[in-house]
């Protein structure tokens, strides 16, 4: 592939834009400037390829695709089926999965419709069979009444919000925390890790119909086949998000216990974090879930987006290419070494480390909260998120933490040096930065100061490092 071609395309493409609508052809242009200047950190963004890029841009997304390859509700769904079947094909020999559906837009999306299959499949209820198999209209009022309620009052065990669950895992803001009835499980208060005979024992006593594992802010590995021995035990249906890891199940880093594929009845993921493909989800299940997972839509999703499919494929195919191993190896590396350099220096760290893609820096070590430590490294260049530690005092808003991943630095090719620098730098930012007061006298979570030299300078040295690595060095838009 020539660099030539790539600049050829985008330029190409943003010269048909511009001709249209100059200011988003301007937008576009200046999103790549931003993207390429800034040190992202942001532990579930990464950049998707050339191609996974491409793939989306075409007249793939003018079609309407409702239903599965070869059963749809629209005519001349003939090349929809084609990239959707590829992409099926790619995801289930990535992961070795018995079922791939590829057709959720987003991984909440990918979410609800594991939550609808496992219902679905779970669910003792005649209303809801009959509701199923085409008797819709013989159903009265009380069936319908029957129905709700049984689905209803349903339970959901998962990860606790501020001990690095998604808040998709039935934290009660989200409609998972108002569908279900739903308990938590969070992390050992001196470890931060998770107790897996305190899972145990909340599942006994709760008895659960879905066991949730998986994280967005857990910086260690989980063993999946102890969750799913005790999903076993209560008789739950083990689910998995794996949205956040599964560029490392990709690429061979979590394996045996700590692939979920195996262990769980169902699996969901995003598709643009660790994995480095387009926005969007995925579901992988056993074969006993596959019809009701591939009623998604239109059961739960709005008309699939075939030209993110083929997006999907793209990227599955590169993932599964021998190189993906070693890129997701090293996104473990780096932030080891991120890691690393942030405790040589004195930051606290949740869980004291990390074994994944992410760390999660507990800055009250530092006087400040997640608010105030996120603003101050944004105006030193560098782009992080605030986050939610375990038992955080300041909640989910203003939090205690700052989160920060390495799948994006790793594929523009930053290694473990580079990282004991971006160490030093995000120290220097947290120590120089001092948490502001309200106009009361008393404490904001908000306000801060910070020397705006010493933020030019962390900028100016961020942008330094990053110059080595050029992002998308193929594209030159001049
Ligand atoms: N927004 C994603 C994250 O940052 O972890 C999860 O929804």
């Amino acid at each position: 592939m020539s660099r030539n071609a790539e600049s050829t395309a985008f330029r190409s493409a943003l010269e048909v834009i511009r001709a249209v609508e100059p200011r988003v052809a301007d937008a576009i242009g200046a999103e790549l400037t931003d993207q390429r200047e800034s040190l992202k950190l942001i532990a579930s963004e990464n950049y998707a390829s050339p191609a996974t890029l491409l793939a989306m841009g075409n007249w793939f997304s003018d079609k309407y695709a409702e239903g599965t390859v070869g059963r749809r509700f629209y005519a001349g769904c003939q090349n929809v089926d084609t990239v959707e079947a590829l992409a099926a094909e790619h995801a289930r020999e990535l992961f070795g999965a018995a079922h791939a559906y590829v057709q959720p837009h987003s991984g909440i999306d990918a979410n609800l419709v594991a939550f609808w299959a496992v219902l679905a499949d779970r669910v003792e209820s005649p209303a809801l069979k009959k509701a199923q198999v085409r008797q819709v209209n013989d159903l009265t009022e009380a069936d319908w009444f029957a129905l709700r309620r049984e689905l209803g009052n349903q339970r959901m065990l998962g990860m606790s919000l501020d001990a690095g669950g998604h808040l998709t895992h039935g934290f009660r803001p989200n409609i998972s925390g108002k569908m279900f009835d739903q308990r938590s499980y969070g992390t050992d208060p001196a470890t931060g890790l998770i107790d897996y005979d305190r899972v145990a024992e909340a599942a006994r006593e709760f008895k659960p119909l879905i066991l949730v594992g998986g994280y967005s802010a857990y910086p260690r590995k989980v063993n999946f086949r102890i969750l799913r021995e005790i999903a076993d035990s209560v008789g739950a249906t083990f689910m998995v998000d794996m949205a956040h890891f599964a560029g490392l199940v990709a690429g061979k880093v979590f394996t045996g216990d700590f692939d979920p594929v195996p262990h769980a009845h169902i699996v969901t993921t995003t598709t643009h974090k660790s994995l480095r493909g387009p926005r969007g989800g995925m579901v992988l299940c056993q074969p006993e879930l596959a019809d009701q997972v591939d009623r998604g839509c239109p059961m739960v999703l709005g008309g699939p987006l075939p030209h993110v499919m083929a997006a999907k494929a793209v990227a599955l195919a590169e993932a599964r290419r021998p190189d993906f191993a070693d890129y997701a190896q090293r996104i473990v590396d780096n932030a080891n070494a991120l890691a690393e350099g942030l405790l040589r220096r004195g930051a606290t760290l949740v869980t004291g480390g990390t074994d994944n893609h992410l760390v999660l820096i507990d800055v009250s070590g530092y006087g400040l909260t997640g608010r105030q430590a996120e603003q101050a490294l944004l105006d030193s260049g560098i782009v992080t998120n605030r986050n939610s530690v375990p038992q955080d005092p300041n909640g989910a808003w203003y939090t205690s933490g700052i989160r920060i991943g390495t799948p994006a630095l790793t594929t523009r090719g930053l290694g473990t040096a580079e990282m004991d620098q971006t160490a030093e730098l995000i120290h220097t930012v947290l120590t120089q930065t001092t948490a502001g007061a309200n106009a009361d006298g008393t404490p904001s979570k908000a306000k801060y100061a910070l020397d705006a030299g010493l933020a030019d300078k962390v900028a100016r040295q961020a942008t330094d490092l990053l110059a080595t690595y050029p992002l998308y060095p193929g594209i030159d838009l001049s």
